[in-house]
């Protein structure tokens, strides 16, 4: 099995905690430029990480990677309510992932805009969520959306997107597990 993705998407880092403890290749591309971008664009056309290639073909997205690798390895699905949690997880990842996209294409994300607003909104709604959750005990087992709820909150702090300061439940989640399998490798500080 192969991963493609890089060392600091969140996103990929899910998926590198999932397989934690067993062998892949890990394909770590520089999305943006460069060959490692025609790399990506000729595996796949929606320019994202991660993927996964397998017995000759090729998952996109963490989502269905976690599914095609929960049939692989026989592992325990999720259910309905944890498919939410993995939902609000998502959803701040993707809003945080745009608001540094705009960002760094030299915008003011704090200004008073209807794009910036939703994001923020959405980011604030579902972290508080996920804070209650957490403070609730129920990300105390290791599984797929503790890894992936550990994959943002690091990324968030590793790139100070957001003060969380007001979500004293999420930091001790992270310090709590931080010396899980694979923790360490999957550093976004690495990079
Ligand atoms: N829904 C996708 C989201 C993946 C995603 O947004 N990955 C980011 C890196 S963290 C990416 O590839 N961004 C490239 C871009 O936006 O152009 C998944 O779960 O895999």
């Amino acid at each position: 099995m192969k991963l493609y993705g890089s060392q600091t998407s969140p996103y990929v880092r899910r998926i590198r905690l999932l397989l934690a403890s067993r062998p892949y290749e890990f394909i770590n591309l520089n999305i943006f430029a460069g060959p490692d971008r025609e790399i990506l664009a000729s595996i796949n056309p929606t320019l994202r990480i991660p993927m996964l290639e397998d017995d000759a073909q090729v998952i996109f997205d963490s989502g269905v990677i976690f599914r095609y690798l929960s049939a692989k390895l026989a592992l325990t699905a999720l259910n309905w309510y944890q498919e939410n949690q993995l939902i609000v997880i998502n959803a701040v990842s993707d809003s945080l992932v745009m608001l540094l996209q705009c960002n760094r294409s030299g915008m003011d994300t704090g200004e008073d805009k209807l794009f910036f607003n939703l994001q923020r909104e959405r980011v604030a709604t579902s972290l508080y969520v996920l804070e209650q959750q957490a403070a609730n005990a129920e990300f105390a087992k290791w599984d797929y959306v503790a890894m992936a709820l550990y994959s943002l909150i690091d990324w968030t702090l590793f790139r100070e997107l957001v003060e969380l300061d007001d979500y004293p439940a999420l930091l001790q989640f992270v310090a709590d597990n931080a010396k899980q399998n694979g923790i360490t490798q999957t550093d976004p500080r690495l990079s």
